[in-house]
């Protein structure tokens, strides 16, 4: 039997722009295998997680392991489960299967079972203050080939609100030392929403799959209002239409409405969507490599879903780094379910601490043929960037009690 024994557990923590914290696990024969561990807002938590907690039980072990390490790690945690752990518990899967695959001497994608479409469709995000800005971006977007747009734009009466940038390019809401605050009205939201996918399919056909993020602000009965307003515009999803902590406020939203919905970016397992995806009351789960597990927790996810007719759509936004955008295309174009994968391009910066294997064109991605994840660590790059510490905004209702951001 072939065993590769771990010798060397590194952290690096990166800020080209955002923070990224990145694992690399070395093994005796001096394979090399990166994984992301990065959590927004809470990077620090997790790098503390793995170089106190998990990197010793690491050593030693066979790298080619990579079920039994994840049962060991997670059935060996008397406390186990949440964003901290599972965000680990991801990157040291990650790694694993990069340094697998290397050994093979074959792109990721290989080992899962190969590739079952030719590329992975995408989303982009097209954002701006008002309806004309975002349908202005919106169009920039077709024009790249995105098949797929997800629509936010700034709510009159607002001073600002989830989605929409300073930046059109690179959305980068975790911007403060201490967190920013926001002021919110659900009823300034709800009137604007529909305006905006009226517009858009006017200026922009029916050809493109239009999308939206509510980002956890509604109850369960707005949801479901928003959802019968947005119907005759033939959303592709709406996301995160309410805070999914309490997986049964999905029956109300459902059972009022056939707008499509995804939720679960910030799911850490299986557990947080068993009942959103037995009982049907999700289209789209969207748990990622980088905060679910990695690829082996996922790739349970993703067969729980398809025998329930539920579709991956994973997150993908810029705080997950390009070795989370690299697994997420491997697992995309392998998964039987795939739906639609999110994109948000990188900074140049952090596209040069990260040199990658995977491309863009005519709105899918595909993640390369270098074996491997086909992402690599430029560590003297990264070294000129260091971590400063940065908070996602909050926020408050319009009377000043704190809401969901
Ligand atoms: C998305 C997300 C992000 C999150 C961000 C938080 O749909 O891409 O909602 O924009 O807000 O990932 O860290
Ligand atoms: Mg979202």
């Amino acid at each position: 039997m072939q065993i590769e024994p771990i010798a060397r557990v590194q952290v690096f923590v990166t800020c080209p722009g955002r923070n990224f914290v990145t694992l690399k696990i070395t093994t005796e024969s001096g394979v090399t295998g990166l994984g992301d561990a990065t959590l927004n807002g809470r990077e620090m938590a997790v790098v503390a997680y793995l170089e106190e907690h998990v990197a010793p039980l690491l050593i030693g072990r066979d790298a080619h392991r990579i079920e039994d390490t994840w049962n060991t790690l997670h059935r060996g945690a008397y406390w186990r489960g949440g964003p901290v752990d599972m965000t680990a518990l991801a990157a040291v899967d990650v790694a694993l299967w990069d340094i697998k695959a290397k050994l093979a001497g074959l792109p990721l994608y290989q080992l899962l079972g190969g590739a079952s479409r030719s590329g992975v469709t995408v989303y982009g995000h097209a954002n701006g203050e008002t309806i004309e800005d975002t349908i202005a971006e919106a169009k920039k977007y077709v024009a790249m080939g995105y098949k797929a747009v997800r629509l936010q734009s700034g709510v009159p009466g607002m001073a600002s609100t989830y989605g929409v940038s300073k930046d059109k390019m690179f959305y980068e809401p975790a911007d403060g030392a201490l967190p920013t605050e926001n002021t919110w009205s659900t009823s300034l939201y709800l009137n604007h929403a529909p305006k905006l996918f009226q517009a858009a399919r006017e200026a922009l056909g029916w050809d493109i799959e239009l999308l939206h993020d509510v980002h956890h602000r509604l109850t369960p009965i707005q949801a479901a209002r928003l959802g019968k307003a947005l119907e005759p515009y033939n959303l592709f999803w709406l996301e995160d239409a309410v805070p999914a902590d309490n997986q049964a406020a999905f029956r109300i939203v459902r059972q009022h409405t056939t707008t499509p919905l995804a939720v679960g970016e910030v799911f850490s397992s299986i557990w947080s969507c068993k009942t959103l995806i037995e009982e049907g009351l999700i289209d789209y789960i969207r748990a990622t490599v980088v905060h679910a597990g990695g690829i082996t927790h996922l790739r349970k996810i993703a067969a729980l879903a398809d025998i329930h007719h539920v579709k991956t759509g994973c997150h993908g936004a810029t705080d997950l780094s390009p070795v989370t955008m690299a697994a997420a295309l491997h697992f995309g174009l392998s998964v039987s379910n795939f739906g639609l994968q999110e994109y948000m391009r990188h900074t140049p910066e952090t596209d040069a601490v990260f040199p990658h294997a995977y491309s863009f064109a005519d709105g899918m991605m595909h993640p390369g043929e270098a074996p491997g994840l086909g992402v690599e660590l430029d560590e003297g790059l990264a070294a000129t960037f260091p971590y400063k510490r940065a908070y996602l905004p909050v926020n408050r209702l319009e009377d000043g009690t704190a809401f969901y951001w």
